[in-house]
């Protein structure tokens, strides 16, 4: 599975690693950095607030795209990944925090699961995407928090929401990228 491929080499930190903006040696020379499965990490050209409510998690969004004149369209079968750290946090209030490290763009939406249900089984319509029925929250804003017209390649985006001890889905919702493996599960404990 695409997923399982993106979401398992979990040994990176790169989001982490850019947002502090001391991540030792800069890639400057060509704005990217490797990541993990063959990605190339886009440098992010905005950040969040220096502090932010609640707990964090930060979802890396991330595509084997090859030029930003793409905006958020995506065939089905080609290669994105979210991979949000960590993936089991307290109830309360959390920040996420997505960065758009890949070409194309992107966004968050978080929606309950169901009991017994994991990431990945939902249905997209004819228009590529899933239903946001029961949405908790989305962060589309380029360089900004809440909702906006996408996450453009190279650029941040963050939500603050009181979620309470469940099973949820963190999802990118443009045409084709959610049944091309931009969804996680995130517990809340
Ligand atoms: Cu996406």
């Amino acid at each position: 599975m695409l997923a399982a491929a993106g979401c398992g080499s979990v040994g990176y930190s790169a989001s982490a690693g850019m947002m502090g903006g001391s991540s030792g040696p800069s890639p400057a020379a060509t704005g990217m950095s490797s990541g993990p499965g063959g990605y190339h990490f886009r440098r992010l050209s905005c950040s969040t607030p220096p502090s932010l409510p609640g707990k964090r998690v930060d979802v890396t969004l991330a595509d084997m795209g090859m030029t930003q004149m793409m905006g958020g369209t995506a065939p089905r079968g080609a290669l994105m990944m979210l991979h949000a750290t960590p993936d089991i946090v307290a109830a309360g209030q959390i920040t996420l925090v997505a960065s758009n490290v890949g070409w194309r763009t992107h966004e968050l939406v978080i929606l309950p699961l169901a009991a017994g249900a994991t990431a990945g089984l939902r249905v997209p319509g004819g228009d590529g995407k899933v239903s946001e029925t029961g949405s908790l929250g989305e962060a589309s804003n380029s360089c900004t928090n809440g909702t906006g017209a996408g996450i453009t390649a190279g650029t941040v985006s963050w939500v603050t929401i009181t979620l309470p001890p469940g099973h949820y889905e963190l999802i990118c919702n443009f045409p084709n990228h959610y049944a091309d493996g931009m969804h996680q599960e995130l517990d809340v404990i």
